[in-house]
């Protein structure tokens, strides 16, 4: 049976959702106290969020995805609340829009933890600088502002940024997936990303094309670059549009993990594969198919779940005054050991920490 192409498109979305679904995203919502935010050690009176499990000691905080319905987030999700286990207080309260295509839709979440009081907000951002009065709004409210997965561009109003690997590096791993890929006869390339506003993806694109001028990726040509908004759907039109526009295509490049496995159904189901390959990031059990069938061979991608314990942690540590956010400072994040906070030199303002280590993928691992 051959499928329309919206109609897989949907079908991918849904099954995208579906695994996301299957995770328990703790949603559950704060009471909306209003008690002043401190960051204080013993700030324990303003914190009443009442998300279930994590020990009940009072910090209130909600965990900020930029959209709910991602398998990532969900990751990442857990491991706060692993962190907040360990640390016996209360599980971040869960909450973003339901789609990444609403750039401005996280305003309205970090505009409510202001009015709730929480102790900390951590946010994966979507929406470039236009967050930027909200999260002054936060800051000036002394509420902890912790960015892990999509910083704050400008560094305004931003505690921390929790970086999951170096974002130059980013560009040098996806060029040299692409080269390997492709070998040195190269060929043109297409970058399908995220939202136009996301700053990790803006990043890493940048990154990517400041890289691509080394002579020695002379021979990979990057034609288009189109977004899919994180939207399963949009993602997988945005791949059959680019192989439509240009024929002569040899490879697209997806640096998110809702874009990539799109873009690989897409080839999968126009029999594209040898023509076409995809790689970027991508989330190992969403991927491991497309991969050992060729479609992908290489992608790449670091753990979620370590990188939203260690935004708890971090988070937690700031917002208790056990850690002072500036540079030089160090603290130690459950298992996952000590880090130092620097400046971020992929940004013109800004604190950072490295988690780390990208993982690269093919047939050889991806079944884990
Ligand atoms: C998507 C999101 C996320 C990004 C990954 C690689 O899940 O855009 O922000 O880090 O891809």
């Amino acid at each position: 049976m051959k499928f329309t192409r919206l109609s897989v498109g949907v079908i991918g979305a849904l099954a995208l959702l579906g695994a996301a679904c299957g995770s328990d995203s703790n949603s559950s919502a704060s009471t909306g106290d209003t008690a002043a935010p401190t960051t204080e050690a013993t700030a324990t009176s303003a914190g009443t969020a009442t998300s279930g499990g994590g020990g009940g000691g009072a910090f209130s905080s909600i965990f900020l995805p930029k959209c709910t319905g991602n398998a990532v987030f969900d990751q990442a999700n857990d491991g706060a609340k692993e962190a907040a286990t360990e640390l016996s207080v209360t599980n971040a309260d869960f909450v973003g829009p339901a789609s990444c295509a609403d750039s401005t839709g996280q305003l309205e979440f970090v505009t409510n933890a202001v009015t709730q009081g929480v102790n900390a907000i951590m946010i994966s951002n979507n929406a470039g600088d236009q967050i930027d009065p909200a999260i002054k709004a936060a800051k000036d409210a002394g509420i902890t502002v912790v960015a892990w997965d999509s910083p704050i561009p400008s560094g305004e109003g931003e505690d921390l940024f929790v970086a999951q690997v170096d974002f130059d590096e980013t560009g040098t791993v996806m060029a040299d997936m692409a080269l390997e890929i492709l070998g040195d006869a190269g060929g043109e390339l297409a970058i399908l990303s995220a939202t136009p506003d996301a700053a990790n993806q803006n990043a890493w694109i940048k990154s990517f094309n400041e890289v691509l001028k080394d002579p020695k990726y002379a021979n990979l040509k990057v034609v288009d670059t189109v977004y899919g908004n994180d939207d399963a759907d949009e993602s997988y039109n945005q791949a059959l549009s680019l192989i439509d526009k240009h024929p002569n295509l040899k490879l697209i490049m997806a640096p998110t993990t809702v874009g990539i496995a799109a873009a690989s159904k897409a080839m999968q189901d126009e029999g594209l594969c040898e023509k076409v390959k995809v790689s970027g990031l991508g989330l190992p059990a969403e991927m491991q198919a497309y991969t050992e069938s060729g479609c992908a061979p290489q992608f790449a991608l670091w753990s979620f779940k370590d990188l939203g314990y260690l935004a708890f942690y971090a988070a937690h540590a700031i917002s208790t005054g056990a850690l002072k956010a500036e540079e030089g400072a160090k603290f130690t994040a459950g298992r996952m050991g000590d880090y130092t906070i620097e400046k971020d030199p992929t940004r013109s303002k800004g604190l950072r920490i490295v988690m780390g280590p990208f993982t690269k993928y093919d047939k050889t691992n991806v079944a884990g």
